[in-house]
């Protein structure tokens, strides 16, 4: 179906036509952009031992940039599909009756293929931001692997998005030149604007009702933020102690640490007798929110230097008997830097057994997944 100048349609079509479907279009491919480039960078803070750690705050820029792109997105989607929806039901106008053969058949190969990345855009779109927002929530329960499939779909809507994008140009072109006009008198139900400034206004709320889960200056403004400073010593917890099974930690508790021909055994009072150093350091998790602490331990290389143990890659394994981030890797590039530390207090206290308790990692810049808690064991790969 081409698109018809208003007037000439139907008039309770004015909310549905292609200047505002392509302004909408344009919004929600912004979204897509920046979660398309913060999601790479978040994934080579997640995947790349190369990964600078410099600025400290860089994952949780883009984590952060990320989540509220998505979150925006999830209106601007919806008010997308509700305007595009007559013309995604549309038949194409038949081809020309004595058009060559060879014509006809192309064009309705054409369309087909056209409507096959319509219909992977749609289930793409809507499964990419489903998966994201469980993936705020804290992740599905169960086996379901949020976060591939997350990656997976989002693939697959950037590439048919592409084909979109192609396909309609001339159309995004055109609908967004026209401007956008007076309601038409005849005109039943919403206008353009009112569509536009309602998806607008919609994308704006939500991004301000959770944008002080990222940045808590702003968690005034956001009813729906976790607050970062609701919990033990002012710090919210994602995954508490109970949570993990960690009840306690008894007086025989050691930090245990293998290399290939090494092995020493460290336990608390001895880990505090070391040089310790303070940091300033953001704890950013992948669900977006992030929280500053003052973290004072030892620091890693440090620590592997005073037992004498060889620098190299270091898993950290935790109290935690089962769950997927009991246990963590650290690329010897993080080993090295003095900003990786084995953290022993948080804010000058004693680390709560929420927290980590004995000792957890923190280290600069280091997505929340890699941060262990409940530290009990270190094996070194040089
Ligand atoms: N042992 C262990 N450490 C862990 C986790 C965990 O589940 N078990 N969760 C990680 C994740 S995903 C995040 S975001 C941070 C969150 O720290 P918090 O639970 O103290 O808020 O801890 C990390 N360290
Ligand atoms: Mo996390």
């Amino acid at each position: 179906m081409r698109w018809r100048p208003p007037g000439q349609g139907n008039p309770a079509a004015e909310a549905h036509d292609v200047r505002v479907s392509a302004r909408l279009g344009l919004w929600l491919a912004t979204a897509f952009a920046l979660c398309l480039a913060t999601g790479l960078l978040s994934h080579l803070a997640q995947h790349a031992p190369w990964w600078p750690g410099r600025p400290a705050q860089l994952y949780r820029i883009t984590q952060g940039v990320h989540v509220l792109a998505g979150t925006a997105a999830v209106p601007l989607l919806l008010a997308k599909l509700w305007s595009c929806w007559p013309r995604l039901s549309a038949r194409p106008e038949p081809a020309a009756p004595r058009g060559p053969a060879a014509q006809r058949l192309g064009r309705r190969w054409g369309y087909a293929a056209e409507r096959a990345a319509l219909a992977v855009l749609v289930a793409g779109a809507v499964l990419t931001l489903t998966t994201g927002l469980v993936g705020r929530a804290g992740g599905a329960p169960g086996p379901f692997a949020t976060a591939p499939t997350h990656h997976a779909v989002a693939w697959l809507t950037v590439g048919a998005l592409a084909v979109h994008l192609g396909v309609k140009l001339p159309r995004i072109r055109d609908g967004l030149a026209t401007p956008l006009g007076r309601p038409a008198p005849e005109r039943v139900g919403l206008s353009r604007r009112d569509v536009l400034g309602g998806a607008y206004l919609s994308a704006t709320a939500v991004v301000l009702a959770t944008v002080g889960s990222t940045v808590p200056a702003l968690d005034r403004v956001s009813p729906l933020a976790r607050r970062a400073d609701r919990g033990p010593q002012g710090l919210r917890v994602t995954r508490t102690a109970s949570a993990a099974r960690v009840t306690r930690v008894d007086a025989r508790w050691r930090l245990t640490m293998q290399w290939p021909g090494g092995r020493h055994e460290v336990d608390l009072p001895g880990l505090a007798g070391l040089p310790q150093r303070t940091l300033r350091l953001p704890l950013t998790c992948v669900q977006g929110w992030s929280a500053h602490a003052d973290w004072t331990g030892v620091p890693l290389v440090d620590l592997l230097a005073a037992v004498g143990a060889p620098v190299g890659r270091v898993t950290v394994g935790s109290l935690e008997p089962v769950g997927v981030h009991r246990s963590s890797v650290l690329p010897v590039e993080r080993v090295r830097d003095r900003s990786t530390l084995l953290a022993l207090r948080i804010n000058g206290s004693v680390l709560d057994l929420d927290h980590g308790y004995p000792c957890r990692i923190v280290s600069a810049d280091r997505p929340g997944t890699g941060q262990t808690k409940w530290v009990t064991a270190l094996r070194v790969d040089p």
